[in-house]
């Protein structure tokens, strides 16, 4: 499994899904600032067993961020959530993400293990997720289905649509 070392070490963080695959409101939109913010979720994974263990040897959810961009990007100060209205996870000052390069988030609800682990978990059976700016508006959002253990979310390099997958975290 080609798994980039860069992105690994680099740090990754991401999400977690609710049952319910609108547990929160979801926007009846999909957005999509590709072009203004640089950067886009390009893999969720709900249900890990043995794709990858994070730094403290658990198996948990991720959100996976990249930067197709030839320069880098700083997430300073943007959130994640799995609900409507409250920002649950800050990025924090700086994080920096190189071109051509992917950022992991783990959704562990497990604060205390770093500055990439999110507050809250994603659930296998479906759900909501948004990446917010400085101000609180919307970058990127999905709704996540109910995934099979070991399988991914994940976006279409070429088209950029998302379909149910092989995971490849820290890999667009
Ligand atoms: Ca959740
Ligand atoms: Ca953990
Ligand atoms: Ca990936």
């Amino acid at each position: 499994m080609r798994i980039a070392i860069v992105c690994i070490s680099l740090a990754l963080v991401f999400s977690g899904c609710t049952k319910s695959p609108y547990k929160s409101p979801a926007p009846p939109f999909y957005i999509w600032n590709f072009v203004i913010t640089g950067f886009i979720i390009t893999e969720v994974l709900s249900g890990n067993r043995y794709t990858l263990p994070d730094e403290y040897g658990d198996f948990d959810d991720y959100i996976e961020i990249y930067n197709p961009q030839d320069t880098a990007v700083d997430l300073a100060g943007f959130g994640l959530t799995d609900l409507l209205g409250v920002v649950k996870y800050t990025f924090p000052n700086p994080t920096v993400i190189a071109p051509d390069t992917c950022l992991l988030v783990w959704c562990d609800d497990e604060a205390e293990e770093g500055i990439f682990h999110s507050t809250f978990r994603i659930s296998s059976g479906g759900e909501w997720l948004g990446l917010l700016d400085t101000g609180g508006a919307f970058v990127d959002s999905i709704s996540v289905p109910a995934l099979p253990t070991d399988s991914a979310f994940v976006r279409d390099t070429i088209t950029r649509t998302w379909r149910i997958d092989a995971p490849s975290p820290g890999k667009f």
